[in-house]
């Protein structure tokens, strides 16, 4: 909420919003104690005493829950570790969380089987791997998961991009809002290679116009 608001001139009070805050904690129930003072206009200090307590009770609307981050959502073929991913809880610390990892596709990305997040922490860190498989499978999907007794499982979706062939996207799309009949306009687009095999030769590319606003 606003730390000071203005009472206007002919009226007895004002109205201010009060937001409760989401600390995605299991946390319980937390009340809060609101006061009012009177501030001098140009002045932090309070010129009447303080109003009476009101007091606000924010109910926790958080239930025990993994998060899972990977260090990149992105990575090619083959490299041992690829990159780290953080599994974090939101409970209490003051034991430690046995977590279960798994990853959809053991083929493109693997992680250990589980990890424990210590005593006194609420994360751990650990190492995603990629499989070098020799053959050009394109980009692949990848969900890893995290579950621990008692908390929500967290996910995550990351891409194994193929070490033997490129990986190319269109990015910067650019199109005039409105275009004349029979007439010509000009279409810009970047294409980049996100994967990491050069590309040969020039790729054919279609621009295809659709009535889909999507
Ligand atoms: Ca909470
Ligand atoms: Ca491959
Ligand atoms: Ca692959």
């Amino acid at each position: 909420m606003l730390p000071q608001i203005v009472i206007p001139g002919g009226r007895d009070s004002a109205e201010f919003f009060f937001s409760a805050v989401d600390d995605e904690v299991v946390d319980g129930d937390q009340e809060v104690q609101l006061q009012a003072q009177v501030a001098g206009a140009d002045s932090p200090v309070p010129l009447a005493a303080a109003t009476p307590a009101t007091f606000i009770v924010v109910t926790d609307d958080d239930g025990p829950a993994l998060r899972l981050v990977p260090g990149s959502t992105l990575a090619r073929e083959g490299l041992s570790p690829a990159f780290t991913a953080v599994v974090s809880r939101n409970t209490g610390t003051g034991s430690p969380l046995p977590v279960t990892l798994a990853s959809s596709d053991p083929t493109e990305a693997t992680v250990p089987s589980g990890v424990v997040i210590p005593a006194g922490a609420t994360s751990v860190t650990f190492p995603v791997n990629t499989v070098a498989d020799g053959v050009p499978d394109g980009s692949q999907a990848v969900t890893l998961t995290a579950g621990a007794s008692g908390h929500s499982t967290a996910a995550t979706v990351i891409t194994v991009t193929d070490a033997e062939l490129p990986d190319l996207v269109v990015r910067d799309l650019e199109v005039p809002a409105g275009g004349l009949t029979r007439g010509l306009f000009t279409v810009r687009y970047r294409v980049t290679n996100q994967g990491f095999a050069p590309v040969s030769g020039k790729p054919l590319q279609r621009v295809i116009l659709s009535p889909d606003p999507l």
